[in-house]
């Protein structure tokens, strides 16, 4: 078989690669240029987005990895029945806390101040569920075996629909509740009776 075609054609390939690589630097065409500008353009704009909703609006992924045993949630002394709902410690911060187990929220309805530090702490009793109120920073899923801590303040008073938004069975189009928000001045701390102390989990 004769390769002489063939071995011509790669040498001549060979030169022209070899004839590129020197003299003339790689020419980029002014519309390319431009374009490659664009993009970065934005690129940093998305990057600046991020920044500004993570440093600013404290919006952030959940970093917060408690465990609690799912199964035994009334027995714990945080989510026990009367503990649910809001409370309000010495120091006046209100923690909001909130089973999710097929096919509900316990409490269903919770009413909280507006323009303040709310901790809401949200616990699964036998699946994935999830929650996200829109305009807000509460975003959530709500894993079995986690507590799923979320900071958040509502500047306005409303009514805030609350969704399951994880599929979690046959019941799920009908798992829902509501978060009240009513003005400060109106607002009327709920009365403790159970004892409301930490975590007794790790
Ligand atoms: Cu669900």
């Amino acid at each position: 078989m004769n390769t002489d075609p063939l071995k011509k054609k790669w040498a001549n390939a060979i030169q022209t690669i070899a004839d590129l690589s020197k003299g003339d630097p790689i020419h980029v065409d002014p519309l390319e240029k431009r374009w490659a500008y664009v993009i970065l353009a934005i690129a940093s704009l998305f990057v600046a987005i991020i920044m500004i909703d993570a440093l600013v609006h404290d919006i952030n992924p959940p970093s917060h990895v408690e465990t609690i045993d799912s199964a035994r949630l009334h027995l714990s002394k945080e989510f026990a029945e009367d503990n649910l709902g809001v409370q309000v410690d010495g120091n006046g911060n209100v923690t909001v806390r909130i089973v999710a187990g097929r096919y509900g929220f316990y409490p269903k309805q919770v009413t909280v101040p507006s323009g303040t530090p709310l901790k809401f702490r949200w616990v699964s009793m036998d699946v994935l569920h999830g929650i996200h109120l829109p305009m807000t920073n509460m975003n959530t899923m709500i894993l079995p075996g986690y507590v799923a801590e979320l900071k958040t303040d509502f500047p306005k008073p409303g009514n805030y629909p609350l969704l399951c938004n994880e599929y979690c069975g046959m019941g799920h189009d009908h798992m829902w509740g509501s978060i009240t928000v009513v003005a400060k001045e109106h607002w009327t701390a709920p009365v403790t009776t159970a004892s409301k102390g930490d975590s007794d989990h790790e």
